[in-house]
């Protein structure tokens, strides 16, 4: 059985729980405290020399950090990871744009108001958050528009990589009122076999 070592809160570890409840692969849940800095632990930086969650434990032996290489691990030769050439790499286009362009601001905003506390000594990264998170969403409304999922008519990881951090925006500050094109997305993608929310048990 699979195990994940994340905090529930994180978009980047609900991709993975996302991911195995989709494809209803049992898995364990360590739930660590990253400002308890449990992350930083010489246990844990064995798993990942990175000091971050999640790290997918495949085995006892073998651990897997990297939110979205655990996307691609757990979902290789399913329909949520298209095997063509083309295709799985405008998946991996997806993947790369969302943590290149998207999960820095738009998770980063949401860090700071919701975990660090919101003060005054975060303000010019929370500024920087914005103003990057906002580019980050009018590109995804742009695309979003024109196709139902981000790769074209089907719904893969690229989706589950995106709906994580998107979904929660608002509680970094973004007003999601001014993308339709991606509020219509996250109903999509909500209403897909095995969906689960972020703090479902
Ligand atoms: N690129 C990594 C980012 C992971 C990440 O930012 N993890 C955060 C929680 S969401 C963390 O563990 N932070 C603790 C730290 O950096 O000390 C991934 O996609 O897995």
């Amino acid at each position: 059985m699979y195990t994940v070592y994340g905090q529930a809160i994180s978009g980047n570890c609900y991709k993975l729980k996302l991911c195995l409840s989709q494809l209803r692969l049992p898995f364990r849940w360590v739930e660590l405290d990253i400002l308890a800095g449990a992350t930083h632990t010489p246990e844990f930086l064995i798993m990942n020399p990175n000091g971050q969650v999640p790290v997918l434990g495949i085995d006892a032996e073998t651990y897997l950090p990297e939110s979205n290489a655990g996307l691609c691990y757990l979902a290789d030769g399913t329909h949520l990871f298209p095997s063509e050439k083309l295709p799985r790499a405008r998946v991996l286009q997806w993947l790369f744009w969302e943590q290149n362009s998207h999960e820095p601001w738009v998770a980063g905003a949401r860090f700071i108001l919701k975990m660090a506390g919101g003060g005054p000594e975060h303000q010019a990264r929370l500024a920087i958050c914005h103003k990057r998170g906002v580019e980050a969403l009018d590109r995804l409304e742009l695309r979003l528009g024109l196709y139902p999922f981000l790769t074209g008519d089907s719904y893969t990881i690229a989706d589950l990589a995106l709906y994580a951090y998107t979904h929660v925006a608002d509680e970094g500050g973004f007003d999601m009122k001014r993308y339709p094109a991606i509020r219509t997305w996250l109903d999509r993608v909500a209403a897909q076999p095995d969906h689960v929310k972020m703090l479902e048990a």
